[in-house]
């Protein structure tokens, strides 16, 4: 790496170095398009970089509420307001007990380059709070969800900022939020995406980014004049993003062999299928944060506690759980199982050691920005919805879906030839976002 990225790289280091997944990012971002700050002296004359790096603002704020019991709890939230050089800031809201800055800006810094391949009017952003619903009551969850947006309401809008879900954030959030925040300003408005259907929601937005996921992983095989039939696949996770992308490897004729949580792993040499699939959706409903009972109900299948799906081999590994998750022991074991593609559903689910492996080992990797970017490009969709009050139907939506999908897929491939780096996705997305945000920001003045 040359000098231009590590200058700005240290600049994070020195602000920030006590959050280690935002610098993780930064990184991983800034040594990619080294070449593009190469190409345009004008970046560097005009700050961008530190402009970028630096969120445009960040809002801290006490969340109180009150259990079943009647005691107090308070909770931290966090807005953590990136970049609108290219439409009001737009990304998820993260429930989870880790949740503290260094998450949040890490999201919101990944949302930036993921909403400009998407080639949406849509900046990025990222919020959440260090609350963890599962174990609560729906009704503890209302308290919860109404305090934060009693904050919350007042940095938010349909032409400002939209959040949505992310991990521990899914329609029962969402609802309670959108209540919340309509009852506080008086305005019916999809400030909000990821809403139920009664309610301004998208058809087809639960399933978006595990369907997008599996559109852009057909692409990268297309690429080699492969396809996703008869294919192996072995997932993590077991929420909304593993189950829709195995419902569509399903349609593609490939089988998934696995699901997991943090306390191990099922192995369905079966293959999850038919109502297997839905029943992921009443596992997560249950709110106990278990994969396990898959294994009790069915019969082949058997829970593997305490190891990761990783070892297990399989022609193709779709990481749909949390960031980090792939670390370079993991990436030896996959490359030693054989494996072709790696495609990133989950926000930075492989540690830079692993990437680095994988590629010298001849393994493709379908990044997160790019591969997962089918959630907030429906959820754009599903604010365009809501401007004109009306409704797009699923197979409106889908095919939508897949052409945005695709198009992510041939920019990457692209950038990626450009600057003489091959078939390298994770470069090519890394730069194809940035050139798409410089350039609206370069336009835009030093604001
Ligand atoms: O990581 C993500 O892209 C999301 N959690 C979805 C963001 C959104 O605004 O739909």
């Amino acid at each position: 790496m040359g000098n231009l990225a590590q200058q700005y790289i240290d600049i994070a280091k020195e602000h920030y170095p006590h959050e280690p997944e935002f610098l993780e990012t930064v990184t991983e971002v800034l040594t990619s398009v080294e070449p593009l700050l190469e190409a345009h002296p004008e970046y560097i004359e005009s700050g961008l970089v530190e402009r970028l790096i630096e969120p445009e603002r960040g809002i801290q704020f006490r969340v109180p509420w009150v259990d079943d019991n009647g005691k107090v709890h308070v909770n931290r939230g966090y807005r953590y307001e990136f970049n609108s050089a290219l439409g009001p800031y737009k990304g998820g809201l993260r429930f989870a007990s880790n949740v503290y800055p260094g998450i949040i800006k890490f999201l919101g810094f990944e949302q930036i380059f993921k909403n400009a391949l998407t080639g949406l009017p849509i900046g990025g952003g990222k919020g959440g709070s260090d609350f963890d619903p599962s174990g609560k009551s729906d009704a503890e969850v209302m308290r919860f969800c109404q305090s934060f947006m009693s904050e919350l309401y007042r940095h938010i809008g349909p032409n400002t900022d939209v959040p949505a879900g992310d991990i521990g954030v899914g329609g029962r959030e969402i609802g309670y939020l959108f209540g919340q925040y309509k009852k506080l300003t008086n305005r019916y408005e999809g400030a909000l995406s990821g809403k139920g259907l009664t309610f301004g929601g998208l058809a087809g937005r639960a399933e978006a980014t595990g369907y997008g996921v599996v559109f852009f992983l057909r692409e990268m095989l297309k690429h080699f004049g492969d396809t996703l039939e008869g294919k192996t696949v072995v997932v993590s996770g077991y929420g909304n993003v593993t189950w829709g992308t195995i419902k569509k490897l399903n349609e593609f004729g490939a089988k998934v062999i696995t699901i997991s949580n943090h306390e191990g792993y099922v192995l369905d040499k079966d293959g999850v299928e038919g109502d297997k699939v839905d029943y992921l959706l009443d596992l997560r409903a249950s709110g106990n944060r278990k994969c396990s009972p898959y294994a009790d109900k069915y019969e082949n299948a058997e829970f593997i506690p305490d190891k990761k799906p990783w070892e297990v081999p399989a022609d193709i590994y779709i990481p749909c759980a949390t960031q980090n998750e792939i670390t370079l022991e993991d990436a030896k074991q996959i490359v030693a199982n054989g494996a072709k593609y790696l495609c990133e559903a989950a926000n930075m689910p492989t540690t830079p050691e692993a990437v680095a492996y994988l590629k010298e080992n001849g393994v493709i990797i379908g990044p997160a920005k790019a591969a997962n970017a089918g959630g907030v490009a429906c959820s754009c969709i599903e604010m365009s919805q809501d401007a004109q009050h009306t409704f797009f139907t699923p197979e409106e939506v889908y095919d939508q879906l897949e052409k945005i999908m695709v198009n992510i897929h041939r920019q990457c491939e692209e950038a990626s030839a450009v600057y003489g780096l091959g078939y390298d996705l994770v470069a090519g997305a890394n730069i194809a976002g940035f050139e798409r945000v410089a350039n609206a920001m370069m336009a835009e003045g030093i604001v």
